[in-house]
């Protein structure tokens, strides 16, 4: 374990050895061991507000409406912790060889159920749903934390009060910035015009950003009202799973919780369809997205085909498809590239 500063190969080199947070008086680094959450959150005051909360009378804060023709998108998420592999074919078809490094791995995960938390839709998944809306509605999660350690829902561009900021705060803390064990605490989220857009969701408790590191992330998806939907929309998350969060030998560079071509997701398209693909990071590291044979308009006018996204920035590359194919698409940043982070697109004719 090292305790040295973040020095310039160190960052480059997708973190090793660098410093990620101190929880409860533990330094915790990037190729460190991985530290006991649930031992550390036991070190952390449980703020004054959360105590005196009454949990069984829910909503602990006023609730937003939804605009005149709007409507309230209920969802029920459960925090949870799942085995997960990284690498599952054990293989990266970008270089055609045989990865036998160990990949698998306690994470967590934001699950989707059925209404009033009735069963699970689908496996566990990183990142989590994507939660939908329109301008003029509200989202409301019903958020139970079936965890060991104390997390939240925290969601990037959509309005919301102090109470629904999903945020631990030290001793201003919200209920709902610290959602024990066993507790379900309902956020309410205010899709107003002007919130439209692709945006991150994660965790952001007290033991943030450790359980970010172990998958607690997702995507909120605003449209304008009465938008069209493009035909083909493909979410992306570039971040690290490092030995810290894992308790693994070696860190893993990961999109969407898999690491090397055949692993990560296999986007698909058609000719002629209209492609929405939403990128987004969660880590220390920036990284750019290249996506081989097309081109996109960047936010400031110019064609490109490799984009910077830093972390928790949204990178939305939209392209009509006309070039059919099987084509990668991958992280620049060479080191991240040749551990994990490349896929396929396949574009059928
Ligand atoms: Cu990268």
């Amino acid at each position: 374990m090292s305790f040295g500063p973040v020095d310039r190969r160190s960052f480059l080199s997708g973190g090793a050895g660098a410093f990620i947070c101190t929880l409860a008086g533990q330094k915790i680094v990037s190729d460190g061991p991985e530290p006991d959450l649930v031992a550390l959150s036991g070190g952390i005051e449980v703020p004054p507000k959360v105590r005196a909360a009454k949990w069984r009378q829910l909503p602990i804060a006023a609730e937003p409406e939804p605009a005149p023709g709007g409507q309230k998108r209920e969802y029920w998420i459960v925090a949870t912790q799942a085995r997960w592999n990284i690498v599952p074919t054990k293989r990266d078809e970008m270089m055609n060889k045989k990865i036998s490094d160990k990949a698998k791995f306690s994470g967590y995960f934001y699950r989707e159920y059925t209404e009033n938390f009735g069963a699970p839709k689908g496996r566990v998944s990183m990142p989590g749903p994507v939660l939908e809306a329109e301008t003029g509605d509200t989202i409301v999660v019903n958020f139970r934390n079936d965890l060991k350690v104390p997390v939240t829902m925290h969601p990037h561009g959509v309005h919301y009060t102090p109470e629904m900021d999903g945020a631990y705060k030290g001793k201003h803390t919200d209920p709902g910035g610290f959602v024990q064990p066993g507790k379900t605490f309902r956020y309410v989220w205010d899709c107003r015009e002007g919130t439209e857009g692709v945006w991150p969701y994660h965790d952001h408790g007290p033991l943030d950003p450790m359980p970010l590191y172990k998958g607690l992330f997702g995507f909120l998806n605003i449209r304008k009202k009465g938008e069209p939907r493009p035909d083909v929309e493909h979410y992306l998350v570039f971040h690290s799973l490092l030995t810290a969060s894992t308790g693994l030998a070696r860190g893993f560079q990961c999109i969407n919780g898999r690491a090397y071509t055949g692993n990560t997701p296999e986007l698909r398209a058609k000719v002629g369809q209209r492609v929405a693909q939403y990128v987004t990071a969660m880590g220390n590291d920036f990284h750019t997205y290249h996506l081989h044979g097309h081109r996109w308009k960047s936010a400031g006018g110019r064609v490109v085909d490799n984009e910077t996204v830093g972390p928790a920035d949204m990178l939305t590359v939209e392209f009509v498809e006309d070039n059919p194919g099987r084509w990668f698409y991958h992280c620049h940043v060479f080191s991240h590239l040749h551990e994990g982070m490349s896929g396929w697109y396949i574009v059928e004719p």
